[in-house]
């Protein structure tokens, strides 16, 4: 499944650094556009589209999302030819800002009403910048009304997970490009049990809201996966009662369905007794002894 069917998008500064390094991974399955005033985001992005916001690059859009959504807007026409074979895009961002916080919502509800399915990544300023999270909150608002999974990124909890890693959480952080990379090679290859974007439907098209986490581990110990999923930078991640959940399991040739029975047991057991799984699974080479999951969550 590829052929523009898929595409990654980056909003603004850090979503254009973000999806550029997600898409490196996976530039086979899908495509990459960046939005950004800055054009300096569109350095090292030969196949990507790029769409730049206002005339000259120095008019830029700080801290100015309603002048981002307007330029944005003007772009429509453009726009409307890029999401055309678009069914799953997921949009990386950061709010706080002008252009992601203006062009992003924007650009998730044009997606929507072309018919694309659309996964949101947002992040949320530092605790410590109140004028940033004043701009990131409406702004957060809006993306969710107009995107089927919208995750809202600790900026925090992120850069404390980098540092542990001993990674640079504004230019490798290692969550979101997993996260991304789970879900593009889920939904673009085939496996063992093949998921595709109907069941991804079927799962967030539940009442209430939605949230997605990936954690990869000891292939033994699929109580060390779950706990590692619920360490993952998101702002809020309570996924006990939910009702609905899609599970992609990736393990190396060895994986065995008692190991696959195990982490869906980890992962399943908090959700209400008539819940909705869907399991998928493939082999991948680079995952000898480890399992990697991805799971979305729905009914929250
Ligand atoms: N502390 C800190 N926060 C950052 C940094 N880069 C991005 N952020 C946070 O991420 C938000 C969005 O940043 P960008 O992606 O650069 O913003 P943008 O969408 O390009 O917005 P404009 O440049 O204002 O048009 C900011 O409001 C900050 O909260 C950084 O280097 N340090
Ligand atoms: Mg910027």
């Amino acid at each position: 499944m590829h052929d523009g069917t898929l595409l990654i998008a980056g909003v603004g500064g850090l979503g254009s650094i973000w999806a550029k390094r997600a898409h490196a991974n996976c530039s086979n399955q899908c495509d990459l556009l960046l939005v950004d005033s800055d054009e300096s985001s569109f350095e090292d992005s030969r196949n990507a589209h790029c769409l730049p916001l206002g005339e000259s690059s120095d008019e830029g859009c700080a801290a100015l999302p309603e002048l981002a959504t307007s330029h944005f807007l003007k772009a429509t026409a453009i726009m409307e030819k890029i999401l055309e074979p678009v069914e799953l895009m997921i949009l990386l961002t950061s709010l706080g800002g002008g252009v992601g916080s203006g062009a992003a919502p924007a650009l998730a509800a044009q997606a929507r009403r072309k018919g694309a399915l659309v996964i949101t990544i947002a992040a949320m300023p530092f605790e410590d910048h109140p004028t940033r999270r004043e701009i990131a909150l409406p702004a957060f608002k809006r993306l969710q009304d107009n995107s089927d999974i919208c995750a809202q990124l600790s900026l925090d909890r992120l850069a404390w997970q980098a540092r542990s890693r001993g990674v640079d959480w504004r230019n490798r952080p290692s969550w979101v490009e997993e996260l991304v990379q789970g879900l593009v090679l889920t939904l673009g290859q085939v496996g063992l049990i093949n998921l595709d974007l109907m069941d991804l439907r079927s799962v967030v098209n539940r009442e209430g809201g939605a949230t997605m986490v990936v954690a990869e581990g000891d292939a033994n110990n699929p109580e060390e996966i779950f706990m590692k999923a619920l360490s993952a930078p998101l702002a809020s991640l309570e996924v006990l009662g939910a009702s609905g959940c899609l599970l992609q399991l990736e393990g190396g040739r060895q994986m065995t369905i008692y190991q696959m029975e195990q982490v869906a047991e980890a992962f399943t057991r908090g959700l209400t007794e008539d819940a909705q799984v869907i399991l998928g699974a493939r082999h991948s080479d680079d995952l000898d002894g480890k399992m990697r999951v991805v799971a979305v969550v729905s009914g929250l």
